[in-house]
């Protein structure tokens, strides 16, 4: 079988679409930290767009790992010199797959740190972009400060240390540009968190004050950071989608991507060192991306989870099979109604109405099997993003929080069953799950972590909303059924 690399790349061209240029002859103006699916589906493939009108050819990515889990993908990735499948598999059943030449090449930061700082530094490299999770910014839910108590942050912060976090490689990175007299290149988050650009500005100068006055301050002056939204449902990719590969396009590739056909990108026009001509790809440039990233956040991603939890319970697996239960899309819809739409902005040129039936059809994508596993992991990360605030916002305002308070009470039985409802053990995967499996005793033991769950963990409106669903469901009741409760209150 022939495998997946540039050498073979012409003969492939006749079975597959793929990179129209000339690989050799681009430049890496942008190093991306955090490769993942979602990259790959996202950001990389707009940057394909780009190279295949033969236009940018200076914005290739070079994808930087920097954790020691990285090293699988970089094993796949440099085998095929960066290159993968896409695969966008359409509700009707039609798929596309495109191979992707963007990433040209891959550094294993952890392995050679210096390379990966050598990388940072250079001229050539005018945008550094980041997927590094929701919980990769280091910073305490509850005043939303950096953590400088980490003990890789404290590391970093020593004198000499060979960096250890992405902070300590961007800080070290900045210094020896301000050294050397080379622009600041710009710092883009691609995370699904309110103000990401913001954020990473808090969070990265917060730690550079720390190390080094002389290079906070030339950041400071120098270094922009955009907030964005980024779009795109990316599901883990499954021997399944290997074997698509194998199977419809006979060849091998060790690292495809599945995702929807639906792709968003909004971004601030704040650029520290140029940009690829992202407006020539569909990529919308505005001035405030805010209201956009809101919308976003409250109903896709707070969405996704008000259906991943309680599906998780129930027994489903994926996100379209808990879109095909009457009862699960109701609810859904209605959460989005009544307690995550009047949360939000005017969003500029944007029907909700339009924007919420489009979800409704995405998440019912029935050929992209995106896991309820996937959608669960790391809430603790993306739930005080994707749904504590807006809870927060409709105590403030005297709205309802019923749906809101029943998906944490589903989290909490999440935690201390660690099992389903059939009785089938839940796959849980979460930075914190040790803690909050300690803290599932009770259902106030549960969200009294006031880091993770800020000023809910003490207000009586939503402690009461949320005893009040975790009674019911210690008493036995099951999930489905009280979702048809919430969804019967609603109607009268
Ligand atoms: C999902 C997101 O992780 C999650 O819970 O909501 O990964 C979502 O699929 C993407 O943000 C879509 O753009």
């Amino acid at each position: 079988m022939i495998r997946l690399e540039p050498k073979n790349l012409s003969k492939l061209s006749q079975r597959v679409k793929g990179p129209a240029y000339d690989r050799a002859l681009t430049k890496q103006g942008i190093v991306h930290i955090g490769v993942g699916g979602f990259h790959r589906s996202h950001q990389a493939y707009i940057i394909q767009q780009l190279l295949q009108q033969g236009i940018d050819l200076d914005w290739a990515i070079c994808g930087l790992g920097l954790r020691k889990e990285d090293f699988d993908l970089y094993k796949k990735l440099n085998e095929q010199k960066g290159l993968y499948s896409l695969i966008t598999r359409h509700p009707n059943g039609k798929i596309d797959t495109e191979i992707i030449g963007a990433i040209t090449a891959y550094i294993w930061g952890y392995e050679t740190p210096e390379m990966a700082l050598e990388k940072l530094a250079n001229y050539e490299t005018k945008i550094v972009s980041l997927t590094i999770t929701e919980g990769g910014y280091n910073f305490s839910r509850n005043n939303r400060e950096f953590d400088f108590t980490h003990p890789d942050v404290l590391h970093d912060l020593n004198e000499g240390n060979t960096p250890k976090t992405v902070f300590g490689y961007l800080t070290e990175a900045a210094r020896r540009r301000m050294t050397n007299g080379i622009p600041s290149f710009t710092l883009m988050s691609c995370d699904n968190i309110e103000h990401n650009g913001d954020i990473a500005k808090k969070m990265f100068l917060a730690f550079a004050e720390r190390k080094n006055k002389e290079v906070h301050q030339w950041m400071l002056k120098n270094m922009h950071f955009p907030n964005s939204m980024v779009d795109r449902i990316t599901p883990t990719t499954t021997q399944e989608d290997i074997n698509y590969i194998n199977d419809h396009h006979h060849f091998t590739d060790l690292g495809p991507v599945t995702c929807e056909p639906f792709i968003q990108w909004i971004i601030e026009d704040k650029f520290s060192y140029g940009r690829p001509s992202f407006d020539k790809v569909g990529v919308q440039i505005v001035s405030d991306v805010t209201p956009y990233e809101k919308m976003k956040l409250r109903l896709l991603n707070a969405g996704h989870s008000v259906l991943g939890i309680p599906g998780a319970l129930h027994g489903y697996t994926t996100i379209h099979e808990c879109m095909l239960d009457p009862v699960f899309k109701t609810f859904m819809r209605l959460f989005m109604d009544i307690e995550a739409t009047p949360t939000l902005d005017p969003v500029p040129g944007i029907e909700l109405d339009n924007y919420k039936q489009t979800l409704e059809e995405r998440f019912g994508n029935i050929n992209i099997k995106d896991s309820v596993e996937r959608i669960c992991s790391e809430s603790s990360a993306k739930l005080p993003t994707f749904l504590f605030e807006t809870i927060s916002e409709n105590i403030d305002a005297g709205r309802s929080i019923s749906m809101g308070a029943f998906i944490i009470s589903c989290w909490f039985y999440y935690h201390q069953r660690g099992m389903n409802e059939e009785g089938k053990p839940l796959r849980i995967i979460d930075q914190m799950a040790n803690k909050l499996k300690i803290n599932s005793k009770s259902p106030i033991d549960f969200i009294s972590n006031l880091s993770l769950f800020g000023k809910l963990s003490t207000n009586e409106i939503f402690i009461n909303a949320y005893l009040s669903w975790t009674k019911k469901l210690d008493k036995g009741s099951k999930v489905r059924h009280l979702m048809i409760e919430i969804i019967q209150d609603c109607s009268v």
